[in-house]
């Protein structure tokens, strides 16, 4: 496998211009305090489950409702666009060796900035402690929705960006290949354009009418369907920065290669043709919706399985090569010869190990009989901290420790403490989700302030434990993140940051000819991705009757 001769996606450097850096770096920190100042609360909610109540240490904190808000919005909506919407543009310009569009960077920033002014407003004023799901009839006030809406936006200017920098390379480079980075970073945010709509309509036409008093009564069920219509492709929007990581940097990172480009290239497109016919695989209990739709949604939710599956299989491969290269030999031997001191490496390796039981636990919640069992349990918070909170979330910290020296030109501070903050992150994390997953299983609910609630099963006390012992550590290990980041930008040596991107290579270069070019026709796939959308949602829609039943409810 090694002696084959690789071909290197781009190969000369890219000169990011010192304004763009500039937006781009405050952008990533904008992502990255998000995170940091989400998971406050995720601490005092897993010690909750322990029995601990720590809530009264959050000065101005109102109840347990606003901290949730707060941990959701913060670092799944917040922290991974935002990180997205640097990341990939920049990922773009450089697989084309072209600059972005600086107005556009700065639209996109700025929208991000007076988003999250307003949601920070919203929630931190407990005027919207309505949860990440923003479900009707909970009802926020309009500076939330508004908030989340300018959130959208900035990821439409940073697709623009995206965009205007392909179609100038097409002109300059007719009948040529996208190279495979740029082609995965678009793709990424092309299936998120068509995945946004329902919750735009969900939110401009509904709900924040009816928070401003212009509509008096809404739909829950009809508002909650548009919610997850997008709500399950964003969970792919997330996993896919991560992805675009573990595919075309990773390799280069470990020393190996990318093992094919038009197999990337086709994990995407099912991407594009997949995420978004699946979102009632959250509804699997709501009524108003037929079994017949549930059950389709159900089958394409596991086609969207498969990208995955395909991926895992890649992505070890990637690093295998990049083992042997470096000396490992026999079945395993190769897997000591990785780069595990390397903070960057190590992060996101440890956050692949943990996405094989997000996946398993993924596959549970989509067959519908399982998920009888487990819906609305902490089983799906287990899930989903190995999945978006690991996979996700330990990779873009990974990522950080080569983006913020590149985008900062300062060297990593802390390189001890980096491989230290991954390893905790991911033990505690493994011991979180044990107790979570448990718990679930003999019916412990999610949201639910345990610490104060007045009903206990002997059987949620272990599970919650070791909640609470796995949460402290995630914890811990988030803090020593910012620690290394906060030192990198401030006490960071000046000289000696990396110049360019790692970007990886192929082990083949694409194809002129034959049907692979067709991979590059986003047109056609866009086209088959509304079919499949179509299909998944026209039937519910066309049926639907809209009964307008409810007031906005505040409980807070
Ligand atoms: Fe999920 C609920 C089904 C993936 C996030 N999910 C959630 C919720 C969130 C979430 C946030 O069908 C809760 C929403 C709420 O608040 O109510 N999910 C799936 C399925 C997958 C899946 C089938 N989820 C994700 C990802 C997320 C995410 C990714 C965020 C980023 N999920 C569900 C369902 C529910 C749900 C139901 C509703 C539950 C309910 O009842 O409420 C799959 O896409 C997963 C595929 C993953 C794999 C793993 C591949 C492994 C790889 C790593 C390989 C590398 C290695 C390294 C091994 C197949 C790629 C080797 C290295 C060496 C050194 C050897
Ligand atoms: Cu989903």
């Amino acid at each position: 496998m090694a002696s084959v001769t690789s071909v290197v996606l781009r190969p000369e450097g890219y000169d990011l211009p010192a304004g763009q850096r500039r937006v781009l770096r405050w952008t990533i920190y904008i992502g990255y305090a998000a995170l940091i100042a989400g998971v406050f609360h995720g601490l005092a909610n897993a010690l909750s489950y322990a029995g601990i109540s720590i809530l009264g240490w959050f000065p101005g904190l109102s109840t347990y409702y606003q901290g949730l808000t707060a941990h959701g919005v913060a670092n799944v909506l917040f922290f991974t666009f935002t990180f997205a919407n640097a990341f990939l543009p920049l990922m773009t310009g450089r697989a084309l060796a072209r600059p972005l569009n600086t107005g556009l960077l700065w639209a996109s920033f700025i929208t991000l900035v007076l988003g999250n002014i307003l949601t920070i407003y919203a929630v931190v004023g407990n005027h919207a402690s309505v949860l990440y799901t923003s479900y009707a009839p909970l009802q926020a006030h309009w500076t939330y929705y508004l908030g989340l809406v300018l959130l959208v936006v900035s990821t439409y200017f940073a697709l623009a960006n995206m965009i205007m920098a392909l179609v100038g390379w097409k002109k300059a480079n007719r009948g040529e290949r996208i190279p495979l980075l740029a082609y995965i970073s678009v793709t990424s945010y092309v299936m998120w354009l068509l995945a946004s709509l329902p919750i735009a309509v969900e939110f401009i036409v509904f709900l924040l009418p009816w928070s401003l008093g212009w509509r008096s009564h809404v739909d829950p069920l009809l508002t909650r369907t548009l919610f997850w219509f997008t709500g399950h492709a964003i969970v792919y929007v997330w996993l896919l920065p991560a992805y675009v990581s573990w595919y075309a940097l990773i390799p280069r990172q470990v020393g190996g290669a990318v093992i094919s480009d038009s197999y990337t290239r086709i994990v995407w497109i099912l991407f594009l043709l997949l995420s978004i016919p699946t979102g009632m695989h959250h509804q699997y209990t709501d009524p108003g919706i037929s079994n017949a739709m549930k059950a389709v949604h159900g089958v394409l939710t596991f086609g969207v399985f498969f990208p995955s599956l395909a991926t895992a299989f890649s992505v070890m491969a990637a690093l295998e090569i990049g083992g042997r290269r470096a000396g490992g030999t026999g079945l395993l031997g190769w897997i000591r010869k990785l780069p595990w001191k390397d903070p960057s490496v190590l992060a996101q390796i440890l956050a692949m190990l943990t996405f094989v039981l997000g996946g398993a636990t993924g596959l549970v919640n989509a067959s519908f009989s399982m998920n009888q069992v487990i819906h609305n349990t902490t089983w799906v918070p287990g899930h989903f901290h190995m999945t978006v909170g690991t996979a996700v979330a330990l990779t873009l910290m990974g990522v950080a420790y080569w983006l913020i020296p590149y985008l900062s030109q300062r060297r990593l501070f802390g390189n001890g403490l980096a491989l230290a903050s991954s390893w905790i992150y991911t033990i505690g994390v493994l011991i979180f989700a044990r107790g979570m997953i448990d718990g679930g299983l003999h019916g412990m609910p999610r949201r639910t302030f345990m610490a104060e609630a007045n009903y206990r099963s002997p059987a949620w006390e272990l599970p919650g434990i070791l909640t609470g012992i796995g949460g402290t550590m995630m914890f811990i290990g988030v803090m020593l993140f910012f620690a290394v980041i906060g030192l990198t930008i401030v006490l960071g040596k000046r000289e000696g940051a990396p110049q360019d991107i790692p970007v990886s290579v192929t082990l083949t270069a694409p194809a002129k000819d034959g049907w692979e070019p067709m991979l590059d026709r986003l047109g056609i796939w866009v086209v088959a991705a509304i079919v499949l959308i179509l299909i998944a949602y026209g039937p519910f829609l066309i049926g639907y009757d809209v009964v307008p039943v409810s007031t906005g409810f505040r409980l807070f």
